[in-house]
């Protein structure tokens, strides 16, 4: 018998190791079980390998034991013809006898497959997955707003500073969290800093893995970067906006058809981010530190009461080491 979590987790890790490579596409992940249950074949967009859809890659890889089999997707399968033909149409002539999926397609070019399958005899079985929608939340967010996914992402204290009175800020949080950070910036489309951050640190904004995906980098601010700063380097592409027009930037990055924008910028751009309704997910590494006083990473809101608090909704909390790793989705005001 298939077990659907099993399956899930399957899919999960592999459109993990695709993440940032698809925009503007989403991270779609597929596996085909016989039916008692065993694995027959896999697939994952990449586009770094081909267009091919994640259900293609997988049915052309079982090739005729996908007769009567089912088929789990991460995303419902599509019924358009964009970069390749429909997947409904691939699933059908392979004789594929169940689709399991765990995302409905709010792209509207794209919709309307679960109903194809159903009309030609499939069965046809929507199992909600919050792992396999988190996974292609930046790609969900862009289809239905325009506009991409923006995680601000911090280090502090336990007591919520960035850096101590002397400015010193480097390795607050632990080498776990900053591996974890790599892989981060290696999954998001775009790292956003500013000019300031730059300037003063002069960050190479790359993720340090080997063969990784590596992230558009994106100054906003009116400075100027000297051409030998580490964030002109090869390797990956610069994009400076030479503005501090925020809806310039996003619109900038819209246009771009990106997916996930990793903001790792100073309290300065990063509240004013938050404040322009911008940031849409903040990603805290707690370290269990204390300064007592310092530079917080989070400055003036403009809030005078608590019943006025930016609310913030946990999405998930992880130990990493001695750290926290937690998520937390940006509540609309
Ligand atoms: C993907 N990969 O594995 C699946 C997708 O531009 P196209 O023709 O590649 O179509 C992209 C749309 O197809 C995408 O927005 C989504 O709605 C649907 N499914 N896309 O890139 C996949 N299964
Ligand atoms: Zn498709």
């Amino acid at each position: 018998m298939l077990n659907i979590d099993e399956a899930f987790a399957h899919c999960a890790a592999l459109s993990r190791a695709s993440l940032g490579t698809t925009a503007p596409n989403p991270n779609v992940s597929a596996a085909i079980y016989s039916p008692a249950g065993e694995l027959i074949s896999d697939g994952a967009h990449d586009r770094r390998v081909s267009p091919e859809h994640a259900e293609v890659i997988a049915l052309k890889s079982a090739g005729k034991a996908a007769n009567g089999a089912t088929l789990v997707v991460s995303l419902e399968p599509c019924n358009h013809v964009g970069a390749t033909g429909p997947c409904v149409d691939a699933i059908i002539g392979a004789n594929i006898a169940k689709v399991i999926y765990a995302v409905k397609d709010p792209n509207p070019i794209a919709a309307g497959g679960a109903e194809r399958l159903a009309a030609a005899g499939i069965t046809v079985e929507f199992v909600e997955s919050f792992m396999l929608s988190d996974i292609q939340g930046a790609w969900l967010h862009r289809i239905s707003t325009g506009r991409p996914y923006f995680i601000w992402k911090v280090a502090t204290t336990l007591d919520g500073f960035m850096a101590a009175d002397d400015g010193s800020s480097q390795w607050i949080s632990s080498p776990e969290s900053r591996d974890d950070v790599q892989i981060l910036r290696s999954h998001s489309d775009a790292i956003l800093t500013g000019t300031g951050t730059v300037l003063a640190d002069n960050p190479t904004l790359q993720a340090r893995i080997d063969g990784a995906a590596q992230p558009l980098r994106v100054v906003v601010g009116e400075r100027d970067i000297p051409a030998d700063f580490n964030i002109n380097n090869e390797g990956s592409q610069t994009l400076l906006l030479q503005s501090r027009d925020l809806n310039k930037m996003v619109q900038a990055l819209s246009d771009r058809d990106i997916n996930q924008v990793l903001v790792e910028a100073g309290p300065t751009l990063g509240t004013a981010l938050l404040k322009a309704g911008i940031i849409d997910e903040i990603l805290i590494y707690q370290a269990p530190t204390l300064l007592g006083s310092g530079k917080s990473w989070l400055q003036d809101l403009g809030i005078e009461t608590l019943a006025g608090a930016q609310r913030l909704n946990l999405i998930s909390s992880q130990q990493l080491a001695s750290d926290i790793k937690s998520r937390y989705r940006v509540e609309k005001r």
